[in-house]
């Protein structure tokens, strides 16, 4: 039988590699045989095949240098193999075991290792692509002449995100291989039905990008068109956009099955095998002798047995408590700061900026990316001039790729960068989301990488800019478990715990009301100073009642009190949320008995039902009347300035003051 894969025996690779690349090729092979048997005896859950794909895997891997990150997908065994990732973690890692990657959190592919420079996947498919765009750009900024490669499916390659990082690494010129597997489904929907143009290698049209097409079923076209390109990107960095075509043998996962695929394209596959055409072709060249198969099979095979008796007499994971809450946050050793004594009057804005620019100067590895940042320095300013100080590497006007940015900001961190990201205003975090909850909240109870990110907020209404612009959505990531949200009030906190924010390795998100940008003023200390972030403070300290509040509602409680003179309030304000100072919250309302929280966001789900039921969990005893909540109506905000001033609830809060000091 002669290969149905034309090899071209001109490429001047030699033996000893040609003899490599098959081995490679045949480690995940023969793994896979073997999953599919313990999946039959019901020892492992799930399983997705990479059967027919291996030489897209092993030909990416074995052309890039061990310490270039590689972003597998779920089909992509060969790149940990082909990275010598031991057996027997991968098995613990699909079996929940500790010696697995994720301690038992995570399932199949969904895991990363800085040991062996590859980055897994979370489910969501494309925002793989934007991590590449991160790690490619801390590479370019290191000057270390490296490329990375990332893979995803043609299903994944209809997803915004795939649009969003191509485009910014083709403006950026970011040396990314964007490895695109075109096996001819996405789950049960056909390329087809995915996408409407001749190639998915077309697209790099769209972004100004080279794009290539490799027959992902040759190995030997794969390899040396992937070293080549390698090469040429390490010498002139660009991303390519490279499309293999192949085809997904077997089904979605295994319990899917293939029933929706006509028999003659399998077959046609089928006959197209990557190892047994390649096996064919060696043996036919003289390469690949009987004798060398049988060594390279029962060595395999003998290490595969070996690492899953390892795995299975691996004990099953004990749950310990304290072990799953601590390792949410990466830990983290906060140092102080103090303030200089000398201050000057300064506003919320300048304050924020300051901070940033201190922070510049502390953290050379620190990078600036949004909207507008540079030249114009941000629609609200905060960075004018910082491109003349820190220069265009640093200061990155982004296209408008929110998601893609986010990615990217953990793409830098996991590159040993840091970044400051400006969503230009916070409404727009939707267009982000995915990878703020998913990618940097979840990364360290995952597998234990840090999310070195900030984002910066700029949030809330009464400023008359309607629902697009005005709302204050810190209760869309309070409730995610992995990222610290900050909220100040006034100037000399801002600075302070946007310096923190910035020093610390976990994910923040910094929400700046920008209605108090430009009104609020305060002495501010000169110079470099941290706050300590998750600590409340009390504004005032009073008997009758305890206020609550974060944010812009700070103000309207210290307004509304102008005009009470008679009664003693302890006036907290939160200045973080996540982590919430409880201690402090629980302090006050057991002394003044009577609560009040005030959030400028719409009542339901916010950040005082949350505080409110704390106090009631805790401190029922002490309580003289139920807790009060102070919120905005239920209704989007509205532009008009008299709907948005009805819609604000600072005008209900004095007479909820009066009410309660009545009660
Ligand atoms: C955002 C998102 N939508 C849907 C899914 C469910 N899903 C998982 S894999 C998959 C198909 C992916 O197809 P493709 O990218 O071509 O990769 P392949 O599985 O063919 O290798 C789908 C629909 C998901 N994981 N994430």
């Amino acid at each position: 039988m002669s290969p149905k894969i034309e090899y071209n025996s001109n490429k001047n690779i030699e033996k000893s590699v040609l003899l490599n690349l098959y081995k490679n090729m045949l480690k995940p092979r023969l793994i896979e045989e073997k999953m599919l048997i313990l999946l039959r005896q019901g020892k492992i859950s799930k399983w997705f095949s990479g059967i027919g794909q291996e030489a897209i895997s092993i030909g990416v891997t074995l052309a890039l240098e061990k310490d270039e990150y590689i972003l597998p997908m779920h089909r992509n065994l060969g790149v940990f193999t082909a990275r010598n990732v031991p057996l027997y973690r991968l098995f613990s890692q699909w079996q929940g075991k500790m010696n697995g990657f994720t301690k038992g959190r995570d399932r199949s592919f969904h895991f990363g290792t800085q040991e062996y420079n590859i980055i897994g996947m979370i489910s969501h498919l494309g925002p793989q692509l934007g991590v590449a765009d991160g790690i490619a750009l801390a590479n370019t900024l290191k000057g270390n002449n490296k490329v990375c490669a990332v893979f995803t499916g043609d299903g994944g390659a209809s997803e915004g995100d795939f649009h969003e990082a191509l485009n910014v690494a083709s403006v950026w010129s970011l040396p990314v291989l964007f490895c695109v597997e075109n096996n001819g489904y996405g789950l049960s929907t056909p390329s087809s039905e995915q996408f409407n143009c001749k190639d998915i290698a077309d697209k790099g049209i769209g972004y100004g990008m080279e794009s290539h097409i490799i027959d992902g079923n040759n190995i030997l076209e794969v390899y040396s068109k992937v070293d080549e390109l390698a090469k040429s990107v390490r010498e002139n960095p660009r991303p390519i956009l490279l499309e293999f075509k192949t085809f997904r043998i077997r089904g979605h996962e295994e319990a899917s099955g293939t029933k929706y695929v006509p028999q003659d394209i399998l077959d046609f596959w089928a006959a197209k095998d990557p190892l047994e055409n390649y096996q064919e072709y060696l043996i036919n060249k003289g390469i690949l002798t009987q004798e060398i198969e049988i060594s390279y099979k029962e060595e395999i095979v003998h290490e595969i047995n070996e690492h899953l008796k390892l795995a299975f007499n691996e004990e099953k994971i004990v749950p310990d408590l304290e072990t799953e809450i601590n390792d949410v946050y990466k830990a983290y050793d906060y140092q102080e700061v103090i303030p200089l004594s000398t201050k000057k009057r300064i506003r919320f804005v300048d304050a924020i900026s300051d901070g940033l620019k201190h922070a510049m100067e502390k953290h050379h590895d620190l990078v600036i990316m949004g909207q507008d940042v540079a030249e114009y320095g941000g629609v609200f300013k905060i960075t004018d001039g910082f491109l003349d100080i820190f220069g265009r590497e640093r200061v990155r006007n982004t296209p408008i790729c929110e998601s893609a940015i986010v990615a990217a900001g953990y793409g830098l961190s996991i590159n040993g960068m840091k970044s400051v990201m400006e969503m230009q205003f916070a409404d727009f975090a939707s267009s982000g989301f995915n990878p703020i909850v998913n990618l940097l909240a979840k990364s360290h109870y995952r597998w234990s990488e840090k999310a070195d990110v900030v984002i910066r907020m700029p949030c809330g209404g009464g400023v008359g800019a309607g629902p697009f612009h005005s709302q204050t959505n810190e209760a869309w990531f309070t409730k995610t478990p992995g990222l610290k949200v900050v909220y100040p009030a006034f100037p000399q906190d801002a600075k302070g715990l946007l310096a923190s924010a910035i020093n610390d390795p976990n994910p923040v998100l910094f929400f700046e009301h920008k209605g108090l940008y430009r009104s609020i003023y305060q002495e501010v200390s000169e110079g470099y100073y941290t706050t300590e972030i998750g600590k409340a403070a009390i504004l005032k300290e009073g008997n009758d009642m305890t206020i609550i509040s974060y944010g812009a509602a700070v103000h309207w409680v210290l307004e509304s009190l102008e005009n009470l003179k008679d009664i003693s309030a302890n006036v907290i304000d939160l200045r973080t949320l996540q982590p919430l100072d409880v201690e402090t919250i629980y302090k006050s309302v057991k002394k003044t008995g009577k609560v009040i929280v005030v959030q400028e966001d719409s009542m339901f789900g916010g950040i005082a039902s949350d505080v409110s039921a704390l106090i009631n969990e805790n401190c029922f005893e002490y309580l003289d009347a139920p807790v009060k909540r102070v919120a905005s109506l239920e209704t989007p905000i509205p532009f008009q300035s008299d709907l948005e001033q009805q819609y604000l609830g600072k005008s209900t809060l004095t007479k909820a003051i009066q009410d309660l000091q009545n009660y």
